[in-house]
């Protein structure tokens, strides 16, 4: 075992004396200046972004942690990926990875630690590489369409992502199968000033040969593409040629025929060009306004594309069919109607593209044997976010973070249950903060925020943001963890910093203020029927297999799920998945906000820990007894301090354990002795040993020179 307390801190904060905040941050701080960037609660991993290459991974460190258990080692992501392994593969336990952290803390990182150890770890063989290489090449084609640079991530995941690994029963993998949440759809067609678009557009113009520009009728510069961010179209560190290299030949490896792939680029290209499709005013001889396509070769060029005359797309574009049961109406579109169609196609063709990438990546990683499988999940999914401004997508984007956390706290609870049990251990019960309130605001099937939200997109009549947020109001008025400017002042609290617009939750990680304004479209996420029946009709197959219910005969006129409803179905579904397995999980925290190395900000790191509730999981971890070992190696260990069981013991661990114990005068209440582990209440107790065991050997070290002096 390395030393529980050395230079660089306390390896695992459940040993923290005492334990508050500020120790906790210390402890970090220390470790992270010593490069140690990852640290224990239990089996749980910290690990905070060093943002440099530290040399601690590879094979030669993946050999060794192969070989030695949890605390035998610095604390490390491999330790953790070899004890789920380990636990899948001999005790037939199903496991999950669950990472958790905010925007740039290292999450994806980490995942692709996990992935790259197990695969290190996992069988032997031509077959078993080679889905060994398409679980890992599903990496790089996913990055390119699915991340982008953002401020606080040169790399940001724009989506969220559970990936289950399947084994077989001797733990060679057999295949997966990939989840993924609500991509960030609107970063197609605009980003923030020093942002990018998904990595993918900026490949594919630095990156595609002379030939197939032309093909996708693409120009080289992206300044010339009003969807991109002509500033920032390159970003330091990352080579989008290269990447483009490797993101087309990871689709080969993964199954993706050359067809296929071309088809992927022809579609990624046009929602490029659609962009640059220009709208213009245009008047009806009756005056009302209409719009018009001002550059018709564009327009032209993407028809070709698609498969379409360029008359059909421009109809779709500038105008709408309204459908009652008796008859239709057109209706023309003003050029802000018009430009918000063309966008929202946009933005459809992207993301249903990425939903079908992903897809296809499932059929060729699908598991077909019938036999019986074990499961690895690892679920790298979107941090807590609080931004200036927070909309649609961080309400449910933290509503995941609270249902996550809700499941960290069961599962650590009932963990620490089971373990007692099995020890036989008497558990009392510990306190802590239950964030099932707050779900419940949000999910509530009839009354959650979610519902209200639903109610309003769907009631007949003038719905909009202001009527969602009134009927929030009254219903929530005396809510505990909400708030906004009426139920302030009903309550006389006068807070200047709250718009009329806003409502705002107490999260379990503080409170955030949403903003309503496009809630309910960004809920209702509709794609005017005129332009999913046209796509449909486009003779590009992959375009036109991405809008189904274009087809007349497919439409109903029921409506889909609105996306929150979607999105709290499938968060739904992973939580059950996640109920089912044994949960590992690795906390990741950024450090500082300019992606510098060796920079520790005290208290952007103190924000994380309080919302990460790493504290809460500490006490949680040491409510009944901080520290746990096997009696054998804490014998091993300690055994010098006693008469009774050094130099010679013939008894048995645990009366070994019991003896050292008592000859020290250790407290019985301090102890209880388990199954096959001691357990120790207090981590002073542990330090008073450890103190012990030191001053021990010094002793000894004398007492030998002393002997060897008297010999010479
Ligand atoms: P995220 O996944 O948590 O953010 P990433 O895993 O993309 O964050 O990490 C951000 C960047 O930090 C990486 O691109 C690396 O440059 C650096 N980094 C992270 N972990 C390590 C590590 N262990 N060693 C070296 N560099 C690292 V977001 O996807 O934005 O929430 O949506
Ligand atoms: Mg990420």
């Amino acid at each position: 075992m390395p030393d529980l307390e050395g230079p660089v801190g306390v390896q695992d904060l459940v040993l923290l004396e005492p334990l508050d905040e500020e120790s906790l941050l210390k402890n970090l701080q220390l470790r992270y200046e010593n490069k140690e960037i990852y640290t224990y609660i239990g089996n749980v991993v910290v690990s905070v972004n060093p943002y440099q290459q530290l040399p601690i991974y590879g094979p030669e460190f993946i050999a060794k942690y192969q070989d030695y258990t949890f605390y035998e080692l610095n604390p490390h992501i491999y330790a953790l990926a070899n004890v789920a392994y380990q636990s899948l593969k001999n005790r037939d336990q199903d496991q999950c990875i669950l990472i958790t952290g905010e925007s740039g803390a290292g999450k994806t990182e980490a995942s692709k630690l996990v992935m790259s150890y197990v695969a290190a770890v996992c069988g032997k063989g031509e077959q078993v590489n080679s889905v060994k290489e398409q679980l890992l090449q599903s990496n790089p084609v996913l990055e390119a369409f699915g991340n982008a640079k953002t401020i606080r991530n040169d790399n940001s995941s724009r989506f969220g992502k559970y990936m289950d690994i399947e084994f077989d029963f001797r733990g060679s993998p057999l295949g997966g199968v990939i989840t993924n949440y609500l991509l960030e759809k609107s970063r197609v067609v605009k980003q923030l000033k020093g942002e990018r678009n998904f990595h993918i557009f900026y490949q594919l113009l630095t990156g595609a040969d002379a030939q197939l520009l032309k093909a996708l009728k693409l120009e080289k510069d992206a300044s010339g593409y009003t969807y991109l961010n002509g500033e920032v179209s390159r970003v330091d560190g990352i080579d989008d040629a290269s990447n483009f290299r490797a993101m087309q030949s990871a689709m080969t490896v993964i199954g993706f025929s050359d067809d296929e792939i071309q088809q992927v680029l022809e579609v990624t290209a046009l929602v490029l060009k659609l962009g640059n499709v220009e709208l213009m005013d245009e008047f009806q001889a009756n005056g009302i306004p209409a719009s018009g396509i001002r550059d018709e070769k564009t327009v032209r060029e993407i028809g070709e594309m698609m498969g379409l005359n360029s008359e059909e797309l421009e109809r779709a574009l500038c105008s709408r069919t309204m459908e009652t049961a008796k008859e239709k109406v057109v209706t023309v579109l003003n050029v802000t109607q018009a430009q918000y169609a063309r966008d929202a196609l946009a933005k459809n063709v992207y993301s249903r593209l990425f939903n079908w990438i992903v897809n296809r990546i499932n059929e060729s990683i699908k598991v077909c044997t019938g036999e019986k499988r074990k499961v690895m999940g690892v679920l790298d999914i979107y941090g807590f976010e609080i931004l200036e401004d927070n909309s649609f997508e961080q309400f449910v984007i933290n509503y995941c973070n609270e249902k996550l956390q809700q499941v960290f706290i069961e599962l650590t609870l009932k963990e620490e249950q089971e373990e007692y049990k099995k020890e036989g251990i008497p558990w009392t019960k510990v306190d802590y903060f239950d964030n099932g309130i707050i779900c419940n605001l949000i999910e509530h099937n009839q009354r959650g925020i979610l519902a209200m939200l639903d109610e309003e997109c769907l009631r007949p009549g003038v719905v909009s943001d202001s009527t969602f947020l009134a009927k929030l109001n009254n219903l929530f008025s005396k809510h505990s963890h909400y708030e906004s400017k009426v139920t302030q002042n009903a309550k006389h609290q006068y807070d200047h910093t709250m718009g009329l617009s806003c409502f705002r939750i107490s999260h379990y990680a503080g409170k955030v203020t949403y903003n309503v304004a496009s809630f309910i479209d960004k809920n209702n996420d509709l794609l005017f029927r005129d332009l999913s029946q046209t796509m449909w009709k486009a003779r590009h197959p992959l375009l036109r297999s991405l809008f189904p219910e274009g087809n007349p005969k497919e439409a109903s006129l029921k409506r889909p799920p609105t996306a929150g409803t979607q999105f709290k179905n499938s968060v739904s579904v992973l939580m059950k998945n996640l109920y089912s397995k044994n949960p590992n999980y690795i906390r990741c925290i950024k450090p500082n906000d300019n992606k510098q190395r060796g920079q520790f900000s005290s208290e952007l790191v103190a924000i994380q820990v309080r919302y990460l509730g790493l504290l809460e999981n500490v006490r949680v971890r040491r409510a009944g007894y901080a520290f746990r070992q096997v009696y054998k190696p804490f014998l091993e260990r300690y055994r010098l301090l006693s008469r009774n069981t050094w130099p010679h013991w013939n008894g048995g661990d645990r009366e070994g354990v019991e003896k050292v114990l008592e000859s020290l005068n250790v407290s019985s209440e301090e102890l209880a002795y388990g199954k096959t582990k001691i357990f120790i209440k207090s981590p002073k107790t542990l330090f008073h040993l450890e103190e012990q065991r030191r001053l021990r050997l010094h002793q000894l070290a004398t007492l030998i020179q002393k002997i060897y002096r008297g010999w010479r």
